[in-house]
């Protein structure tokens, strides 16, 4: 069986990532329709040897597609998202518009694929893929959330320039290549810098940034009670996020039991031998699908409490690779438009 696949915001940095996955994955695609606004019109994308054309979003092309990836911003996704459902696609949508939404699944296939499902085994029509800072620190979470119980997160992140885009990579370049652009994309210059700002503030004082991985870890982990407190940073760095972060147990744990137990995790790297100076770094991680975890080490003060280092490519399992992830859930139970 194979289906019609249809990539919302294919020009941009995340829809041609997904396509590379779906043809890495060798995803069981019948026909790949790129779609983007009008001024990518014109342009052509390659799949498995074959060139497809560019076209503008509408309700006919979503007749015949059986998967929609959308990732072309949060407005594109609430104007075209329930069109594109209702007329049959199921949609995977990278923005933020539906993640927080109590009727759509928010998922991450490692912590809670079930969710993309009712209870009769009929998917969502529209799928939430969540924040790439979210994914990466909830993969990592849960395994130790369902063995010790997490009462407090405290995290810092480190965030690639790609998380903003095209436009976030080429402002890096300009300004490396000593360019002084009239307003800067990262609000301050990023080359050779750290910014402390990612997204919009809130009237809390935190970005956005920070309250989806407050907010959204919260729904993937079906709980509540864990709270979250983060630091959200941008950092000159061109692929990758990086966070560290203090986990803080209801329950005690032994170290290396918290070792094995990422070990054998699915889509998780343990690297973590400090004395070969052997981490997870952004420069490594760059092109994986995993998420990279070392630095593991009991909090020097309290004993339910470790802190850790994390890192995955955002561009990857942040924000393609989980959104292909799902769609691979879902094939197996879709009968294929074209097929049917
Ligand atoms: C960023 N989290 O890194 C965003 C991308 N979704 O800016």
């Amino acid at each position: 069986q194979k289906y019609t696949v249809a990539v919302l915001g294919a020009t941009g940095l995340v829809g041609r990532t997904m396509i590379q996955v779906l043809e890495e994955r060798n995803f069981p695609v019948s026909e790949l329709i790129p779609l983007a606004s009008p001024k990518s019109i014109g342009q052509k994308v390659s799949f498995q040897g074959k060139e497809f054309p560019v076209q503008v979003p509408s309700a006919e092309i979503f007749q015949k597609v059986d998967i929609a990836l959308f990732s072309a911003g949060g407005s594109v996704s609430q104007e075209w998202g329930p069109i594109a459902a209702a007329n049959g696609a199921i949609v995977i949508d990278n923005s933020s518009a539906f993640r927080m939404d109590e009727q759509i699944p928010l998922v991450v296939p490692e912590v809670n694929g079930e969710a993309i499902f009712d209870e009769n085994g009929k998917p969502a029509s529209i799928i939430a893929n969540p924040n790439c800072s979210t994914i990466q620190m909830v993969v990592v979470l849960k395994p130790l959330h369902d063995r010790y119980k997490i009462h407090r997160v405290v995290v810092s992140t480190y965030q690639s320039v790609t998380g903003k885009g095209k436009k976030g990579l080429e402002a890096l370049e300009e300004e490396i290549s000593g360019k002084k652009p009239e307003n800067y994309t990262h609000v301050h210059p990023i080359a050779f810098n750290v910014v402390p700002h990612i997204d919009v503030f809130l009237d809390n004082d935190y970005t956005k940034e920070e309250m989806k991985m407050v907010n959204e870890t919260r729904k993937i982990l079906n709980d509540q009670n864990i709270k979250v407190s983060p630091t959200t940073v941008r950092v000159p760095v061109y692929g990758g996020h990086a966070e560290a972060i203090n986990i803080e147990f209801e329950n005690e744990f032994e170290i290396q039991e918290v070792k094995d137990i990422l070990s054998n995790t699915p889509g998780v790297i343990v690297k973590d031998k400090p004395g070969e100076n052997v981490y997870p770094m952004p420069i490594e991680s760059y092109g994986r699908d995993e998420v990279f975890v070392g630095r593991i080490r009991p909090d020097y003060w309290h004993k339910h409490s470790l802190n850790l280092w994390c890192v995955a490519d955002n561009l990857r399992k942040g924000a393609a690779t989980n959104a292909v992830q799902i769609a691979q859930l879902l094939v197996d139970k879709l009968t294929p438009k074209a097929i049917a």
